[in-house]
């Protein structure tokens, strides 16, 4: 009830959104794109197979002069994958504990990225060649207020250009250009990638990578549908570059979640050189995170943080105010973001500890130290998901009203044509 946001609202008021005073509005009025990289973990970056590169056009953006690149970003997702990212991401809440929060929480009401983007001004879509109905999309997409879903409906999909789930991705985006282009600027556009998925096959012709010797068909063939998606992505940045909307745009990239489970340590074992001991397995979960702004100078961010932070982040970027909305995440830029990132079963990483298992480990040494070191960061994680269950379960939202903010009537939304 009423209360219960109370204490939530005073919870998050007390311990986030805090700014960077200087990127505050770099990117006001900026079109934003949010390219979801399946299955990406950040070992794949700078990897080296066969001497070759897997990712070069990825690589390349780690050190791009207008790109901030965070090393040290962590997926947080569970059961729900895929759709936990998009919803973390959209909402600075935790994904449910059990099950998937698309589809069990639908009916909830949210103060979601794509409502109050709408609300200063953007036009918002979401891009998957998938059909709407996968990870209940369709209804989840409603509460967050996107208006234009284009998902498989509005691609040409044929026996040749679909692999798994959907639409290839170089396919994909080619024909996602003119639905994008016919978009009124500002607009945020998210687009979800699908063939670096499980288990990670190609045709033939879209192969140009060997793939690897591990001794895991899945780990082997992993390289490969990565090597695909780098192509694919560096193909999208010339379409905007080509269709002019490049300069004016925002990019920001980040994977949702593993994908390579610990069924492989034995096989990530040789691929890494090491052992994939409890410690090594909460360092994989870390995905990339990279945010381009064209006129912007980026840099290397070592800061520690997870798929939570993002929303505050950019909001802060685009020169939005966030102090009226419940988030559970920070600006990576603001000096007082906590650099702990919660996992959803309780576990942890931070600057200088991680929790696993009831194990508390130095970062540097990867050694098991004293669990007192971790009892506060222990502290937070446990407070801070239990929190964000407490709302989600009791759909607190409701009872809040953010200043400014409309609500979503979800009424008006039906991706089966095309929303005006
Ligand atoms: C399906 C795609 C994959 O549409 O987003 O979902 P996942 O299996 O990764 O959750
Ligand atoms: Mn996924």
């Amino acid at each position: 009830d009423g209360d219960d946001i109370t204490e939530v609202e005073n919870y998050t008021k007390a311990n986030f959104g805090q700014r960077n005073q200087e990127l505050f509005g770099q990117a006001k009025g900026m079109n934003v794109v949010y390219l979801e990289l399946e299955s990406f973990q950040t070992f794949l970056l700078d990897y080296k197979l066969h001497g070759e590169e897997v990712t070069p056009f990825l690589n390349s953006l780690t050190r791009d002069k207008n790109t901030f690149y965070f090393p040290n970003f962590f997926h947080q997702t569970a059961q729900g994958k895929t759709s936990d990212s998009e919803f973390i991401l959209d909402n600075s809440l935790y994904g449910l504990p059990q099950g998937a929060v698309f589809m069990t929480k639908a009916q909830n009401t949210y103060q979601a990225f794509p409502a109050i983007l709408k609300g200063n001004g953007y036009e918002t879509a979401s891009f998957h060649g998938n059909y709407r109905t996968f990870w209940n999309r369709e209804n989840m997409y409603k509460a967050f207020g996107y208006v234009h879903f284009f998902d498989a409906e509005f691609y040409e999909l044929t026996e040749d250009n679909t692999i798994n789930y959907g639409l290839n991705d170089k396919p994909f985006f080619e024909q996602s250009m003119p639905l994008l282009k016919s978009m009124e600027e500002p607009f945020f556009a998210k687009f979800i990638t699908l063939t670096n998925h499980h288990p990670f096959i190609l045709k033939d012709e879209d192969v140009t990578l060997a793939p690897g010797d591990f001794g895991s068909k899945t780990v082997n063939h992993y390289f490969q549908t990565a090597r695909y998606m780098d192509e694919a992505i560096q193909q999208f940045f010339g379409y905007l570059k080509e269709s002019g909307l490049y300069e004016n745009t925002m990019v920001v990239l980040y994977g949702d979640h593993y994908g390579i489970s610990e069924n492989h340590n034995k096989a990530m074992a040789k691929v890494l050189g090491k052992e994939i001991t409890p410690f090594e397995s909460a360092q994989l979960q870390r995905v990339p995170l990279f945010i381009h702004i064209p006129g912007v100078e980026g840099k290397q961010m070592d800061t520690y943080g997870g798929q939570i932070d993002v929303r505050p982040t950019i909001l802060h970027l685009l020169g939005i105010e966030t102090t009226d909305y419940i988030e559970f995440g920070s600006d990576l830029f603001s000096e007082d973001h906590k650099q702990i990132v919660p996992f959803r079963n309780g576990d942890f990483v931070s600057k200088d500890h991680t929790f696993v298992k009831g194990v508390c480990y130095d970062n540097t040494t990867g050694q098991e130290i004293k669990k007192e070191n971790c009892q506060s960061s222990n502290d937070y994680v446990k407070t801070t998901l239990a929190l964000s269950d407490k709302l989600v379960y009791g759909d607190l939202l409701r009872f809040y009203h953010p200043t400014g903010f409309t609500p979503v009537d979800r009424a008006s939304l039906d991706y089966t044509k095309r929303n005006t």
